[in-house]
C-alpha cells in the first residue's frame, strides 16, 4: 500500500507541490508557481493538467475517463511502456501497463529560479507478476516552469538485453480541431494506421477526419496553430525519432466508452513516441539507460 496523502505530504510536499485526493480517489499532486499550474495522478505517472499562467489550459482530458485502478485514463498523458500500440506478445491491451498502476513519489523540488519538479519511480516489484515484467526502472520527472517539461527515463536493471518501445501520449486542448494546423512535420514519412498503408506528410496537417498516423525521422520541433484560442502551442522533444498524431472523429469516438461522442472536436494528441512501425525501438544493454522527452510550451 502506497503514503497516505498525509504521509506524502510529510515528505514530499512543499508550499509549491501538495497532494489531495482526486477523481476516482486517485493520489494528485498539485503543481503551481508563478508559471502556471500542473497535475499529476500517481496512477501512471499521468499528468491530467497544465495551465500556464494567464492561458487556456493547454493539457486535454475527457469528461468520460474512467479513473479505476488498473484502467488507463483517457487523456493528458498517458505513459505508455513497454510497449507502444498493441501488445507484441499479443497477451494484453495497447500502449503498456505503466499507465495502469500506481507509481512511487520520489521526490520534489523548487529550483532557484522557481521552475517545481516532482519525480515519481516504477520498478518491476510494483507491478502486477501477470505482466512478467524483466528488471526495470523508470522515472518520470514533471518541471513546471516556463515550459512544462515531461522526462521518462528508463533503465534496465537487469542483466540481459532488453527491447522496448513507448510514447508520451500526450493529448493537447485545442478551441476547434476542425480549424487548427499542426506544422513541423512536413515531407515526413508516415504511416497511416487508419488506411494500414505508408504516406507522405505534405503541407500543414489538418484534422478532417479520423487521423492515426505515426511519422517516421522525426526530431523536430512541431507547432499547434489554432485561431480559435489565438495560440500557439510548441512541442518540442529529445529521446525519439517516430511522432504520431491522432484525433479518433466522429466514428470513433462513438466507439469509445471512455471519451464523449463531441470531445474529437476539442483535443488532437501529439506524441513523442518510440514506436515500432517507425523502427524507433530502443534496446538496452544490462545496466543501461536512456530517456524520453516531451517539452510543451506556449510561444509568445
Ligand atoms: O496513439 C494513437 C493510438 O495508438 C490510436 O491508435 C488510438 O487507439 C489511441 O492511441 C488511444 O489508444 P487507447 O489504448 O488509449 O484507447
Amino acid at each position: 500500500m502506497g503514503d497516505s496523502l498525509h504521509e506524502l505530504n510529510v515528505r514530499c510536499g512543499r508550499p509549491d507541490v501538495r497532494f489531495v485526493a482526486g477523481l476516482g480517489d486517485f493520489a494528485v499532486a498539485q503543481l503551481s508557481n508563478r508559471f502556471g499550474v500542473a497535475t499529476v495522478a500517481l496512477h501512471g505517472a499521468h499528468v491530467m493538467s497544465y495551465v500556464p499562467q494567464g492561458a487556456h489550459p493547454v493539457i486535454w482530458m475527457s469528461e468520460h475517463s474512467k479513473f479505476e485502478p488498473g484502467q488507463p485514463i483517457r487523456g493528458g498523458v498517458p505513459v505508455c511502456w513497454p510497449w507502444f500500440g498493441p501488445d507484441p506478445l499479443s497477451r494484453f491491451g495497447g500502449h503498456g501497463f505503466a499507465r495502469l498502476v500506481s507509481w512511487r513519489v520520489a521526490q520534489t523540488e523548487t529550483a532557484p529560479g522557481g521552475e517545481t519538479s516532482i519525480a515519481l519511480e516504477l520498478t518491476d516489484h510494483m507491478v502486477p507478476a501477470e505482466f512478467e515484467p524483466y528488471p526495470f526502472k523508470l522515472e518520470l520527472t514533471v518541471t513546471l516552469g516556463p515550459a512544462l517539461v515531461i522526462a521518462l527515463k528508463v533503465w534496465n536493471t537487469g542483466d540481459r538485453t532488453v527491447e522496448y518501445s513507448g510514447a508520451l501520449h500526450t493529448y493537447f486542448a485545442v478551441a476547434d480541431a476542425a480549424k487548427i494546423q499542426i506544422t513541423g512535420l512536413e515531407d515526413c514519412d508516415y504511416f497511416d494506421s487508419v488506411l494500414g498503408a505508408a504516406g507522405v506528410q505534405r503541407g500543414a496537417i489538418v484534422i478532417d477526419r479520423e487521423i492515426d498516423r505515426i511519422y517516421k525521422g522525426t526530431s523536430g520541433i512541431c507547432r499547434i496553430l489554432d485561431p480559435g484560442f489565438d495560440r500557439v502551442i510548441r512541442v518540442a522533444k529529445s529521446g525519439s525519432t517516430s511522432t504520431v498524431v491522432w484525433n479518433p472523429w466522429i466514428a470513433k469516438s462513438q466507439r469509445m466508452s471512455d471519451f464523449g461522442d463531441e470531445e474529437y472536436h476539442t483535443m488532437v494528441c501529439i506524441e513523442a513516441a518510440n514506436a515500432p512501425r517507425a523502427d524507433d525501438c530502443r534496446t538496452l544493454p544490462p545496466g543501461g539507460r536512456a530517456e524520453l522527452r516531451q517539452i510543451i510550451s506556449l510561444e509568445a
